[in-house]
């Protein structure tokens, strides 16, 4: 549980934090939010890409037309504040903006809007899974599209796409779903875009596969093209997937997890690849600041 989480401008206790149970955002999934990492280096502790996931945020705010009151540079501060208040070292942080309505009416007359965000600490996403892989299913629930959504928002609505995905591969006796676009082609997880490694080269499905557009996804295009890598977007089948060298999931939360089965097929064979577990140290050492040239993505905390 946090203790102190930044509220509309100062810094309030969880526990004293009511919100009105038919608040619109509960009732009709209208929040937007967004999930950034803090890291603890040799030198300081630092969050990654700060910048770019409060731009995210403002352009997530801009398509569902609210309006947020404060500028990306000074949430980015706000940012900071709550992980420093906290005293946090390894944390996730949950910027979260929600109407202040608790109409019923789909069209809230009051559009103003909360913005808390939250720390915790925070370690694996996936647990011990994360170093044996996971094992996945392909949903028989097609990923939203842009026909539907905005999936180049991080809405909470979105979400339920990922829920109903995710639950039904954990039920199956997975680790976690991929999701198709409603063209047939990979999409990504429920919180996690993908990647495949064949013959050296990395592919990652384009926007047009109505993946959300992650940080961390540029992130592993950046370190692996710096590391003489070839990497393309591109249109991928599902049976990409299943004759892929190796397949790996990323994210914020996912960091660089390895996919070791899809649908009872073996990737490769079955362990975590080398080029997977190479690029998971590499995102791991830019992120606690000891690349000099990922310097840049990183925010200092104390
Ligand atoms: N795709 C979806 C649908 C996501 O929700 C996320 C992030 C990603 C891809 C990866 O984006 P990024 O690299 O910018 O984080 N998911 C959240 C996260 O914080 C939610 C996790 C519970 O990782």
């Amino acid at each position: 549980m946090p203790g102190k989480v930044w509220f509309n401008g100062s810094m309030v206790d969880y526990d004293k934090l009511h919100i009105p149970l038919l608040n619109h955002s509960l009732q009709y999934g209208s929040g937007i939010f967004e999930g950034i990492r803090s890291y603890s280096g040799d030198r300081n502790v630092f969050i990654f890409r700060l910048k770019e996931h409060m731009e995210r945020f403002q352009n997530t705010a801009k398509i569902y037309r609210m309006d947020l009151k404060y500028s990306a540079t000074e949430l980015e501060k706000a940012v900071v504040e709550t992980v420093r208040s906290n005293n946090l070292k390894d944390s996730y942080i949950r910027p979260f903006a929600f109407y202040k309505s608790d109409e019923i009416s789909l069209f809230p007359s009051n559009r103003e809007v909360n913005i808390a965000i939250a720390a915790i600490p925070f370690g694996k996403y996936f647990g011990e899974k994360a170093n044996r892989g996971v094992r996945c299913k392909t949903s028989s629930w097609e990923r939203i599209n842009s026909r539907i959504l905005p999936v180049r928002a991080k809405a909470s609505g979105n979400y339920l796409n990922s829920v109903i995905s995710g639950l039904e591969a954990i039920s199956a006796g997975y680790d976690e779903a991929i999701l198709l676009s409603g063209d047939g082609y990979v999409a990504e997880g429920p919180g996690e875009n993908i990647f495949i490694v064949s013959k050296g080269k990395l592919a990652t499905p384009g926007l047009e596969s109505s993946i959300l557009s992650g940080i961390t996804r540029d992130t592993v295009k950046t370190i692996s093209q710096d590391m003489g890598m070839e990497v393309s977007e591109r249109l991928m089948l599902r049976d990409d997937l299943y004759l892929a060298d190796e397949v790996f999931f990323c994210g914020t939360a996912a960091e660089v997890t390895p996919v070791v089965e899809i649908d009872g097929i073996k990737i490769g064979d079955g362990k975590p690849g080398e080029i997977t577990r190479k690029l998971g140290q590499k995102l791991s050492e830019a992120a606690t600041g000891k690349t000099e040239r990922y310097m840049k993505w990183l925010t200092p905390v104390y």
